[in-house]
């Protein structure tokens, strides 16, 4: 396989499970170096070994611990990042929560969890990432912000989470913006319904699941392995003139209204 990320510098938030774990090993497996984020509990350390272990020995991998919603741990992952391999290159502002829930009755204080790990997480990760890129000689790098379908269409269940995603899109259109003098590109991608722990409540509804998969043109629903190579590419030279962009990687359910 050509190695598309030879010598590149990438950090992933929220990279030990799901979307953020499928793209960081297919960052090791062409030839990147790794800086991944996770949340501070004792299941994302236990998912950290695993990934280590799927990486493999000769694998060039620093984990930081961190919630996301904090300022300071978008600092700390590219400290380390820069620290362990000298400059940044890559950053992919990918961790996030969706705990569905009626709208109605729905708690401020899932309102404000959602709001601030997804959105303000999101902002002060790639203001860490941004500062670093902009700063290293020669500046420069690609920023990547995983957003969803759901920046473009509503969810009953997900009032609380699909601003956020939205906001993610707007993110990156605003960032390219501001960051396109110093060489970074800001791009979002929009994955569609991914199986992930994010929705193993939602989808073990074998009716919701089989009416999902029937919606979806490619007729199946998505593995977190599908994000990995639009990561790639975003990541790499092949997409040098693309930022502001976004890209749905959905199996066509945003275009099928049936
Ligand atoms: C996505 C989309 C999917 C859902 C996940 C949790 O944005 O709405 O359908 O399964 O969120």
């Amino acid at each position: 396989m050509a190695k598309l990320l030879e010598g590149k510098v990438a950090a992933i938030t929220g990279a030990v499970s799901g979307i953020g774990k499928a793209i960081a090993l297919d960052y090791i497996r062409h030839g990147a170096s790794v800086a991944v984020n996770h949340f501070p509990d004792e299941k994302s350390a236990s998912q950290l070994q695993e990934l280590q272990k799927e990486a493999g020995e000769g694998a060039n991998l620093v984990a930081v611990a961190g919630d996301i919603s904090k300022p300071e741990t978008g600092q700390e992952l590219v400290k380390a990042a820069v620290e362990k391999f000298g400059r940044l290159d890559i950053f992919v502002s990918n961790a996030g929560v969706c705990q569905f829930a009626d709208f109605l009755t729905m708690s401020p204080d899932l309102v404000n969890f959602t709001i601030s790990t997804n959105l303000n997480g999101a902002f002060f990760a790639v203001q860490a990432a941004a500062q670093q890129m902009a700063k290293q000689e020669p500046s420069g790098g690609s920023i990547i912000g995983i957003s969803s379908i759901s920046a473009l269409v509503g969810g009953a269940g997900q009032t609380h989470y699909t601003p956020t995603k939205a906001g993610i899109l707007s993110l990156m259109q605003s960032t390219a913006c501001a960051l396109g003098q110093y060489g970074i590109r800001c791009n979002a991608l929009l994955p569609g319904t991914i199986r992930t722990q994010l929705n193993d409540e939602d989808l073990a509804d074998p009716d919701k699941k089989k009416y999902m998969e029937g919606r979806i043109p490619l007729g199946r629903l998505g593995k977190t392995q599908d994000l990995a190579g639009p990561a790639v590419f975003l990541a790499s030279d092949m997409s040098e003139y693309v930022t502001g962009a976004q890209l749905l990687v959905d199996g066509g359910l945003f275009v099928n209204l049936q």
